[in-house]
């Protein structure tokens, strides 16, 4: 079985690539299974990937590496129920040390069953930032997590190129291919089709059943650097007598990142699914994020919405809580809406202990 696993930081593009290459292998007739994963119970991704009607499980409330057993379980699962051509499973965006601890463990149990290839994504612009080490964005614990994903990758993924100018481009080329010589770098816009397809091509080209060797890691650092994180989940229902309930779910989106860059709290990844009653969204912020979601999105108006909420930001977790609960008091003022949290949690990612480490 074609296992495609898709590591790579927080919103480096890993639930858009994923979604797009579902399309295109259903498209050509080949059926895709989508394990989505985060420390969060109330993922926006696992809610984005259902609304787009794609067989999926999940693993909430750990990463895959320290529940190993909820991630093989789903992947079993899919492959009772659908029988798919290939299963993208994607790792949450803190999550490092993949190869000793899934890839490794699945080969061992199991040695002629999977066909596993691990992707890691990157998007381009902090990739180069991070290697030219250029007023780093993240705490340098975290910076230490993207270095160990990047280092134990089958195929980088340096991915949304379409953001680059070509000079900028060719730049970026020369730093990563020497940052990392004996990869295979793929230099992808998961918005096109074709870099979808490339993409793909190259993680069917890829076979390497022997088990991957041991990434040198110090787990305090990688706890560390989780631990530099928040996480922040909210559902929010949002009432309006004017119909205006998607209007003020925009804006409320557009606060809480407000709110955040105000206070210099460097985002990890901030994103939203709306939905109207009738269809959903997913708004997205990245680290680089200037998406103005107002801008952005044309959702038919509703006199209600439900907006699930995910942030993952390098503060502290009751940061956010304050922010999200102002972003509703002065939302609520400008539009006249009534907004009420139905569920909400706030915390840092717990020390990672993997079910499994084997190594080579
Ligand atoms: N311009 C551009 N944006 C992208 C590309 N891939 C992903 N994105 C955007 O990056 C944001 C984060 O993507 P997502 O797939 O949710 O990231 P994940 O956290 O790694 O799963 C979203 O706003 C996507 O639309 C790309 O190749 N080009
Ligand atoms: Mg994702």
């Amino acid at each position: 079985m074609k296992l495609l696993l898709v590591g790579g930081f927080l919103a480096s593009g890993k639930t858009t690539a994923i979604y797009s290459a579902a399309k295109l292998l259903k498209a050509s007739g080949r059926k895709a299974g989508i394990l989505t994963n985060d420390q969060g119970k109330q993922q926006v991704d696992t809610g984005f990937i259902r609304g787009k009607g794609f067989p999926n499980e999940e693993v909430a409330g750990s990463c895959f590496c320290c529940n190993f057993n909820a991630m093989s379980g789903g992947i079993q699962r899919l492959h009772e129920d659908i029988q798919p051509d290939i299963i993208f499973a994607e790792s949450v965006g803190s999550c490092a040390d993949l190869a000793a601890t899934i890839i490794n463990p699945l080969l061992t149990l199991q040695p002629d069953r999977y066909n596993i290839v691990l992707s890691v994504f990157a998007d381009i612009r902090l990739l180069v930032a991070f290697l030219k080490n250029e007023q780093p964005v993240f705490h340098e614990n975290v910076s230490y997590i993207y270095q160990k994903q990047l280092d134990e990758a089958d195929i980088i993924v340096a991915n949304k190129i379409d953001l680059l100018s070509v000079p900028e481009l060719d730049h970026a080329k020369a730093v990563i291919s020497d940052a990392f010589p004996d990869k295979i770098i793929l230099y992808q816009n998961s918005l096109s089709e074709k870099g979808i397809q490339h993409w793909l091509d190259a993680c069917e080209n890829f076979h390497n059943a022997t088990l991957r060797p041991a990434l040198n890691i110090d787990y305090d650092k990688y706890g560390a650097g989780e631990a530099e994180l928040a996480w922040l989940d909210e559902e929010v229902g949002i009432v309006s007598e004017d119909k205006n309930a998607v209007k003020a779910a925009l804006l409320l989106a557009d606060t809480v990142y407000n709110k955040i860059k105000a206070g210099n709290y460097p985002i990890g990844h901030l994103k939203f699914l709306l939905d109207n009653g009738r269809s959903q969204t997913k708004i997205s912020f990245s680290p680089f994020g200037d998406t103005n979601s107002m801008e952005q999105h044309t959702m038919e108006e509703s006199a209600k919405a439900v907006l699930l909420v995910n942030a993952r930001v390098q503060t502290a977790p009751q940061v956010l809580q304050d922010i999200i609960t102002e972003a509703i008091v002065e939302t609520e003022n400008t539009t006249a809406s009534k907004i009420t949290e139905y569920t909400t949690t706030a915390f840092q990612p717990g020390y990672p202990r993997p079910t499994y480490r084997i190594i080579a």
